[in-house]
């Protein structure tokens, strides 16, 4: 039985995959991969504003709203505002336009208070950069690690409008011995597991001046041609296009220049990995994302036909370099053949690759593998780095297929 069903308006998922799932509940599982899931949910967010409905989306958690994006159905460069992955840690705050304000106050020359309109009105421009979340494959880490188990899909990659950060800063007058600008959200809440707040607390996030002055950093308004949606920050939230989605603070309520480092729960406490100077592991903020390449199709124990053709595809990026190689192995990593690039290279952005798989006559199970190397010489490794923790997940991660006579 092989039928399509409409998930959204602009995707259509292969029933098979969701099927092929289903079936390998029943399946033995192989050392090293597991099961995610390529079906799609129908999701009642409860927030403060109207309810939602996020079809096409997987739900991970109910409240805070945290939703993936099921990356089997990757169908094109951009993600839509509907099937974009959300990350919350507190609820959504709700926003009333007229008294909304963006406090940017510390070291700088004059306070501002902008208002929405006249943040609108200032020069704007679009950067098209692709989102990932610091957890996003937490799911195949094996033994688990603590936090959301995502799996393919918390990542994303939309065209974001709005006002360079570097033109806000300006516009203040950065005072002299600026070292870092805190970006705060509106949304707070109370950390009540370890490790635990300090009573009720608000998103913030670091950045160093210099990133911070970097073209590429945005405080955004819109998202695809669109008013930012609720869940992805409205009415404004930073773009910190190359680093990892914790830095691209939503809800942005206040930016506040410092002569000294921010050490904050969310770079002290969380989102933070180990490096290691002269043999002395030191806890660093998570900062940019790393190469990675993900398979989009097959999915997971998707089960493909006996000598037939089969595209595969994925998606590759690598934060503030460029992808210069995506290589694709579909006998467990003995052997490695160059993708093609599906899509035109763009800065901070993803990029589509395919290659053709000539699928053997012998039924089995057969193990595939994409890897990225970056323009730095930079490639992804054969297991995940035990130093970043729940973090970073960007080694080699393997689809495991069936090859069946059909
Ligand atoms: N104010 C605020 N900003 C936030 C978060 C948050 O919980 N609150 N989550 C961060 C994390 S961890 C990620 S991965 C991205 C996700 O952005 P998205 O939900 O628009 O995909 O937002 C970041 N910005
Ligand atoms: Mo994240």
């Amino acid at each position: 039985m092989i039928q399509t069903i409409e998930t959204s308006r602009d995707s259509v998922i292969d029933r098979r995959c969701f099927l092929t799932v289903m079936a390998a509940a029943g399946v033995s599982a192989i050392p090293g991969a597991q099961e995610f899931t390529c079906a799609a949910e129908e999701v009642k967010a409860d927030s403060p504003h109207a309810p939602l409905s996020f079809p096409g989306l997987i739900l991970r958690e109910h409240s805070p709203l945290n939703l993936e994006f099921p990356f089997p159905t990757l169908n094109g460069s951009i993600v839509s505002n509907h099937r974009f992955f959300v990350r919350n840690h507190f609820p959504i705050p709700k926003t009333e336009l007229s008294s909304w304000r963006l406090k940017v106050e510390g070291n700088v020359q004059k306070e501002r208070d902008l208002t929405y309109e006249a943040l609108r009105k200032l020069p704007s421009k679009t950067v098209e950069a692709t989102l990932e979340c610091a957890g996003n494959s937490r799911g195949f880490l094996v033994p688990k690690a603590k936090g959301v188990a995502w799996e393919l899909g918390a990542v994303g990659n939309a065209k974001w409008t709005g006002v360079p950060l570097s033109t806000i800063l300006e516009h203040a007058g950065i005072g002299e011995g600026t070292v870092e600008v805190i970006l705060e959200g509106a949304d707070s809440g109370e950390i009540n597991d370890d490790p635990k707040s300090p009573g009720p607390i608000h998103f913030a996030r670091s950045l160093p001046l210099k990133k911070a002055q970097s073209p590429e950093v945005l405080i955004a308004y819109q998202m695809n041609g669109e008013d930012l949606p609720p869940e992805h920050g409205f009415p404004v939230r930073a773009v910190v296009s190359g680093w990892y989605g914790m830095a691209s603070v939503k809800w942005l309520s206040r930016i506040r220049l410092t002569k000294t480092p921010y050490r904050g729960y969310w770079q002290t406490m969380s989102y933070t990995v180990w490096e290691r100077d002269a043999g002395l592991p030191t806890s660093v903020p998570i900062r940019d994302i790393q190469v990675k390449a993900e398979i989009a199709r097959p999915c997971l124990r998707e089960i493909v036909p006996a000598g037939a053709e089969y595209r595969i595809f994925g998606a590759a990026w690598a934060g503030e370099n460029k992808v210069a190689t995506v290589e694709v192995s579909t006998d467990a990593g003995k052997t490695w053949t160059a993708a093609k690039f599906a899509s035109a290279d763009v800065p901070f952005s993803w990029r589509l690759w395919e290659t053709h798989w000539k699928v053997p006559n012998e039924p089995g199970s057969y193990r595939l593998m994409a890897k990225a190397t970056d323009n730095q010489g930079r490639t992804q490794t054969a297991t995940h780095n035990r130093d970043h923790g729940g973090y970073l997940i960007h080694h080699m991660l393997p689809i495991d297929v069936e090859v069946r006579r059909v």
